[in-house]
């Protein structure tokens, strides 16, 4: 598709420029999985969005570190930041000024189709990364895994129907993500969720129930369902006061 046409033109920019772009990362990777494990209640995975292709501009000019500080202060478990440039305005720059600001593990959302993107998270501070069954090959999605696994960082695996949940399966995924949206209508709903948590063990995965999410009855039918996360963007970028919703 489109999305995955103007990332493989990044891939190759990337590539060229690799050598110039020195940045290591200092610290170690923090886990997601594990505060997912201890905890009993539901961890909030808080996304920092600017803009995306069915909203538009949601909350463009805001500062990372400000937001990432915010989330934090109001409980989040994790930061998401969407680092994709053409279609959600985000940059790699979002996620080191999020790195900077706060200690929580923070999930480089993108689109992810080669190892040196992989390579970059890393690099950035990034701990968790995001695959998406639906953009990839069986084999891409058991190779990027593998690259992720052997770094130390943690993956979320994506899926969004019952074909995908099954190849998401082959590489047992940690942490386990089903998107509430339909990527082609853009249509959300949480019944995503409570239909394919029915065939996921969610005593040895962690699922996590993404998009859509805007009252606490929502989170409370995605806990009800199975999930241990929720992955919230818009309603959040939008919030005068997050901690409310995440606290709830
Ligand atoms: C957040 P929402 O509806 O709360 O803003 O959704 C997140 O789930 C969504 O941004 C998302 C996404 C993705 C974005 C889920 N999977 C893949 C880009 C790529």
């Amino acid at each position: 598709t489109k999305i995955l046409n103007e990332k493989q033109k990044e891939v190759s920019e990337l590539k060229n420029s690799v050598k110039s772009d020195t940045r290591k990362r200092t610290g170690p990777v923090r886990s997601f999985y594990d505060r997912c494990k201890e905890a009993s209640d539901i961890q909030v995975i808080a996304e920092f969005k600017r803009s995306s292709p069915s909203k538009g501009e949601i909350n463009h000019g805001i500062q990372p570190e400000k937001q990432a500080k915010l989330y934090e202060e109001a409980g989040a478990s994790m930061i998401s930041v969407l680092t994709d440039e053409p279609f959600f305005k985000g940059t790699m720059g979002d996620l080191a000024a999020v790195r900077e600001a706060v200690d929580l593990p923070i999930l480089n959302k993108d689109f992810i189709i080669d190892p040196i993107q992989i390579d970059r998270a890393y690099a950035y501070g990034a701990d968790v990364i995001l695959l998406i069954v639906a953009a990839l090959s069986d084999d891409q999605l058991n190779s990027l895994n593998n690259h992720a696994v052997n770094l130390g960082l943690e993956v979320l695996v994506e899926v969004h129907n019952e074909e995908e949940l099954e190849r998401a399966q082959v590489i047992q995924p940690k942490l386990i993500g089903v998107n509430n949206r339909n990527l082609n209508t853009f249509d959300v709903s949480v019944e995503t969720t409570e239909r394919l948590a029915k065939k996921i063990n969610t005593d040895n995965q962690v699922l996590v129930s993404e998009s859509g999410m805007k009252t606490p009855q929502d989170i409370k039918r995605a806990f009800d369902a199975g999930a241990r996360a929720i992955l919230v963007g818009e309603t959040l970028m939008k919030s005068k006061d997050p901690q409310a919703l995440i606290q709830s």
